[in-house]
């Protein structure tokens, strides 16, 4: 039995942060060996929203090396970047002229990022979700690990292979593999220290709303110091009142791998003050090893570029073939 195809990717649009790690990356790395896995850097979903050109080719290196930081293995994975698989951009295009305006106006994650941006909308954002189609379908993916936040856009994904495969193929012939979402039980979502009913991103202006994976044990310690806590003694999971509690005490569950019954028994009737220098202590050490290898990774010459050679090569070589099956049945004339 050949392995089930995995396919996903991180927006170079920040540091890597906890969520990034706990809700995506760390999962990735538990069942690698199971799946054959085609993990991309997403840069050109990086520029839907204002970016700054002197840090998006920085920004892209730093998040593969992170990935191979993380534990990504190249014997399992394929780590590639996505611009540099230029059958990404051009199956985008040929879905957009089949895809309904309406399907993109409805999507959730538009609707928000949009209202951020006032008047300053680009088109590329409206158009992420097809994008995200194109970055699935061209790899015959049956498998995409998603989030909560990512449901409404691979059921997208879903509909535009269906009505490509029903405009323009056969029952029997499908162009595009229908993917179907990997969901993990424990999907950890992470929320902001600064804020425990918004989620940590890359993209919120406070720095000190997120634990980055490259930071320091100073800047660890300053930013749990001063996250946002209530004044009640007594930690607990669960209480729809206490959302930075919550958080708080799963991050700390986590990170030390530690079970929620240890956590709540260990936590039940300490203060703020005591818990604070427990989270630290057991971000620090989690972190530490993705850093001695982050720092491995960035010192060996030449060997992050070769990783992404490799990877953009046997990336291309599928996404090649399946553009040429989409373009040839549209109906476009061969290249000469
Ligand atoms: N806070 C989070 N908790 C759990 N999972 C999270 N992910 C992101 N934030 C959290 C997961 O990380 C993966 C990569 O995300 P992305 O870079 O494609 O964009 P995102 O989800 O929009 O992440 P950010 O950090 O919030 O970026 P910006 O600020 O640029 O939008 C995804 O699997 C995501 O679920």
């Amino acid at each position: 039995m050949p392995k089930q195809r995995v396919l996903s990717g991180v927006q170079p649009t920040g540091n890597l942060h906890l969520g990034n790690y706990l809700g995506a990356i760390r999962n990735w790395v538990e069942s690698q060996s199971q799946y054959e896995n085609y993990f991309c850097v997403v840069d050109l979903h990086a520029i839907t929203v204002p970016h700054d050109p002197k840090i998006l080719a920085d920004n892209t290196y730093k998040i593969a090396a992170l990935y191979l930081a993380c534990g990504i293995d190249p014997a399992d994975s394929k780590i590639f970047i996505q611009s540099h698989v230029p059958a990404h951009t051009e199956l985008t295009w040929l879905f957009n002229c089949i895809t309904p305006l309406n399907w993109l106006e409805g999507m959730i994650q538009f609707k928000e990022k949009a209202l951020k941006q006032g008047e300053n909308v680009g088109v590329g954002l409206l158009d992420y979700p097809v994008l995200m189609a194109a970055d699935i379908l061209l790899y015959q993916a049956d498998l995409v690990p998603v989030g909560e936040d990512q449901k409404q856009h691979l059921e997208l994904t879903r509909d535009i292979a269906i009505r490509l495969n029903f405009q323009f193929g056969s029952e029997e012939k499908p162009i595009l593999k229908l993917p179907q979402p990997l969901i993990r039980a424990e999907g950890a979502r992470v929320m902001s220290l600064t804020d425990g009913t918004r989620k940590m991103s890359k993209s919120d202006p406070s720095e000190l709303s997120r634990i980055h994976l490259l930071d320091s044990p100073e800047e660890i310690q300053k930013k749990i110091k001063r996250c946002k806590t209530d004044p009640i003694r007594g930690l607990t999971f669960d209480d729809p009142d206490r959302p930075e509690c919550n958080n708080l005490l799963t991050l700390y569950m986590v990170l030390s791998g530690q079970s929620k019954a240890a956590v709540a028994a260990e936590c039940e009737s300490i203060g703020w003050g005591q818990f604070k220098p427990l989270l630290t202590e057991a971000a620090i050490a989690a972190l530490e090893p993705i850093q001695a290898r982050y720092q491995q990774v960035m010192a060996e010459p030449g060997y992050l570029e070769s990783i992404l050679r490799q990877g953009r090569e046997q990336a291309a070589a599928i996404a090649n073939q399946t553009l040429a099956d989409v373009r040839s049945a549209m109906g476009f004339a061969s290249p000469l």
